[in-house]
């Protein structure tokens, strides 16, 4: 049985707030996965496809990308929000003809992304025709010839672009960019773009790799592991069990966060009795709530600390690194009230954190979007790495860093070649391998793509998953950007905002998800993966397909780059989606890391990618060494009156999927329009808590002047947040992130620095 989706949107009239939680998981935990599976997907189902659910004969959970443990793995490798996410792709509901056909294009605009996913999985290819004010069905062949024709119409390859999420499988992904570069184009903007492009960027330069070098195991030989800028109870609850085993080790946690998330206090661990019937684990030893945007200064002073300590590894410094004498003068020179103004934090915790980072032996660095995402980004990533390296905690057992990944195959699409600059050596390869040749120039990564559309510079948008106008920033521009478009294609399972806000043709192609049997001409096929710790193993569904119309993302490249590229092109296109083998012997000739790739995937627990640091402390960047950076100390400028605004994710969200509305931890049940504020801040600002507020954010759009950017109608939730800084939800907050505030280097938009003021609504 399986409950109607949702007629009614959702009412911000009906908002309840609570107390906050102080510990994540737990029997709730278990019971709202199993309520919200049961919903979707009916018991029979929710048996079925929870068992399979990160099985090495299973599917990998299209959540986070989190590692499954190697050697055993437990009854339920899972967690409340895998089960949320999997109940959301092998729903029961569907959308038919029937559905478009009742619903307008103009009346599915005003509904929330929560509504529209809702409905159901998308189960045919729909077409919204020019001017028409509803999508209708078209055949596959009619799409992708209509796709081929405004393609091949373009006067450069370089006016289209092609985007991708993370879910996509590298096999997918593979063959995406083959078919993109073959058409001419870089132009492959991509999730990772908004998301931890600033750790690739600041990894490249110091360590020679944009990946995190721990795996699994480590956690449970560190003595230190440090969150920073992550909210693991809700983002990657699985990590939570490898927090607890590494305290039950002896381990000690730091963790740096504006805000007490539940999940970085205490974890109830539903799978053993403590956490069942007694309190749980106390999981932070120390918390560190920081202003937003102070990290690089808190890092900075703790390199500060061990410089004048003398408790630097001066074999490591000395055998490994470059640039140490220029970073130690710097750090020298530390102006401590420009730490503690940028920090908020009081000298005595400063002290007492870099003390601890004396005392271990084996430290982990672990961070996500509250790092990533800020103008000063890649020096803050970078100055994590600085105080790392002077322990010399790289590239041994139980230390390194661990940048924790978001989209399940985020890191294997990299891997794969979605990347707007892949570098000489990937497109050589792809050359010598398909006897084709590809483009050099630089494509646009997502926000170039967004001033191209919004310029007329980009006229044909495709996106493989994801939903492009509800991630990106500055809503009401990218949704004018795309609907310049002369063609927008989405390749999705679920209905979401971008189908809505369309170009002068819309399609939705419908995919099959992880959790569904692909089956080809050469038999059952499975896909391959790659976890944030660079384990590429494979992931097979199992359930029936949500509906006989829907096509692999394997082979929806594969019809459209026929049909695109013409029969007369040398790529073989036609055998790939008969056989995935086939596509993966190309892998393992093109994807260094990757050769003999068909016989490792078939290992029990894959492969392990090569990372030089982690494997023998070898650094391949510039100088051979891994690099030392000193960069000047940001100290965010907020003027008089106004806030640093960040904004996050609910409990009960996947990006912009709303599985629900029951931020559970943070105490907000029933509506999502909250800004979260310092009882303190709400004082001296003259607002009372549940009062309703606009917010205005203002950028220095040069040479105009300030521009001001509103969202309305937004409760004030008093909350334990830093000082000055508040926190809304994304993705409801986004019209507020100016397009062009991004991060130095890597121009992932600043999601979590906004200088935003309140007015009473
Ligand atoms: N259930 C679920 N799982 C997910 C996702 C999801 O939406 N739902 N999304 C996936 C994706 S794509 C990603 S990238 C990851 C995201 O995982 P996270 O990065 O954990 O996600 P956010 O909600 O953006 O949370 C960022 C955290 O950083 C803190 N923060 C904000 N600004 C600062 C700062 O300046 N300094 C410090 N130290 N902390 C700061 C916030 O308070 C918050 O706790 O999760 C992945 N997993
Ligand atoms: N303000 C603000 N903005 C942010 C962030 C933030 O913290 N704050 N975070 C940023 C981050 S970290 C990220 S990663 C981006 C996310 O940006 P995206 O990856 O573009 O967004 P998602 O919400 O993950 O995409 C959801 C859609 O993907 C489709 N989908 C799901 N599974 C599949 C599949 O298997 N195949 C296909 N083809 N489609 C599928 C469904 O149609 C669903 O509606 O958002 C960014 N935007
Ligand atoms: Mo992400």
């Amino acid at each position: 049985m399986s409950s109607k989706p949702p007629q009614h949107d959702v009412d911000e009239s009906a908002l309840e707030v609570s107390t906050p939680k102080t510990w994540a998981a737990g029997i709730p935990g278990v019971l709202v996965s199993l309520d919200r599976a049961v919903e979707q997907m009916g018991v029979g189902r929710t048996v079925k496809t929870l068992r399979l659910l990160n099985q090495r004969e299973g599917f990998d959970c299209p959540g986070c990308a989190w590692p499954e443990p190697q050697g055993h793995r437990k009854m339920a490798e899972f967690c409340e929000n895998g089960a949320k996410a999997v109940a959301e792709e092998a729903t029961k509901r569907r959308i038919t003809t029937a559905f478009f056909a009742e619903h307008s294009i103009e009346s599915l605009r005003t509904k929330t992304d929560y509504w529209l996913g809702q409905q159901g999985r998308l189960t045919e290819p729909m077409v919204l025709k020019p001017g028409a004010t509803h999508y209708t069905p078209i055949s596959w062949d009619a799409a992708f010839t209509m796709i081929a024709d405004e393609l091949n119409a373009l006067s450069s390859p370089d006016e289209a672009i092609f985007y991708t999420s993370g879910r996509t499988s590298n096999e997918a992904a593979f063959l995406y960019q083959l078919l993109v570069r073959s058409f001419g184009t870089n132009n492959l903007p991509d999730c990772s773009n908004m998301c931890h492009e600033s750790s690739g960027s600041a990894l490249n330069q110091t360590i020679g790799i944009g990946k995190g070098s721990v795996s699994i195991k480590d956690f449970d030989l560190a003595d230190l592991i440090v969150v920073v800028g992550q909210n693991p109870g809700t983002n990657h609850p699985r990590m939570l069990s490898a927090l607890e085993d590494a305290k039950k080790n002896g381990a000690k946690i730091i963790a740096v966060n504006p805000l007490p998330e539940a999940g970085l206090m205490r974890f109830k661990n539903p799978q053993n009795v403590a956490g069942v019937v007694g309190r749980g684990t106390a999981l932070c030893d120390e918390f560190v709530q920081i202003k937003v945007g102070g990290d690089q200064a808190l890092f900075q002073a703790i390199g500060h600390l061990l410089l004048e300590w003398d408790k630097v590894d001066r074999d490591f410094i000395n055998a490994k690194t470059h640039g140490f004498d220029a970073y130690a003068a710097h750090v020298k020179e530390l102006d401590w009230d420009a730490v503690l103004t940028a920090t908020g934090l009081t000298r005595e915790q400063i002290t007492r954190v870099a003390g601890m980072f004396v005392d271990s032996k084996r430290t982990i660095a672990c961070w996500a979007m509250g790092l990533t995402q800020h103008k000063h980004s890649v020096p803050t990533i970078q100055e994590v790495v600085n105080v790392m390296f002077l322990r010399g905690m790289i590239g041994k057992p139980g230390a390194g860093l661990c940048p924790v990944r978001g989209h399940s195959n985020v890191q294997g699409d990299r891997t794969m070649g979605i990347y707007e600059k892949m570098p000489e050596k990937f497109l050589l390869a792809l050359e010598n391998e398909f006897s084709i040749s590809v483009p050099r120039k630089h494509g646009f990564d997502t926000v170039d793509a967004i001033n191209a559309m919004r310029h007329g510079r980009g006229k044909v948008f495709i996106a493989m998953g994801g939903n492009f106008v509800s991630a990106t920033p500055d809503t009401p521009v990218t949704e004018k950007a795309l609907e310049q478009c002369s063609l927008t294609v989405h390749v999705s399972t679920k209905l979401n905002r971008s189908h809505v806000v369309h170009g002068r043709t819309a399609l939705i192609l419908p995919a099959l998800g992880r959790t569904e049997s692909d089956v080809q001409h050469s038999g059952e096929q499975f896909v391959t993966v790659e976890d944030s710790m660079s384990v590429v193993h494979r992931s097979r569904g199992r359930l029936k397909p949500a509906s006989d119309q829907l096509l692999s993302e394997v082979s929806i490249v594969c019809r459209l780059a026929r049909k695109t590229l013409g029969s007369s092109h040398p790529v073989a296109w036609e055998q790939f989606e008969k056989d995935y083998d086939i596509i993966r012997e190309h892998i393992s000739r093109v994807v260094p890391g990757c050769t003999d790739y068909n016989t490792r995937v078939r290992q029990p627990d894959g492969f392990v990618l090569p990372h030089p640091p982690r494997d023998s402390q070898e650094f391949a960047t510039a100088t051979g060494k891994a690099n030392f950076t000193a960069s000047p100390m940001t100290v965010i400028e907020v003027p008089e009156g106004r806030l640093v605004m960040q904004t996050l994710r609910s409990h009960d969200q996947y990006n912009t999927t709303i599985y629900g509305l029951d931020d559970r931890y943070r105490g907000v049940k029933d509506g999502r329009r909250v800004v979260f504020v310092n009882p303190d801040d709400i004082k001296q600002l003259g607002f009372r808590d549940g009062q309703m507020v606009n917010i205005v954010s203002e950028w220095k759009d040069d040479p105009t002047g300030v521009v001001e950017r509103r969202a309305e109608s937004f409760r004030i939730v008093s909350y334990s947040t830093a000082r000055g800084c508040v926190a809304t939800y994304f993705p409801e907050a986004n019209p507020l992130i100016p397009l062009d505030s991004k991060a130095d280097t890597s121009g992932t938009p600043t999601s979590k620095s906004v200088i935003v003021r309140l007015e009473q609504a």
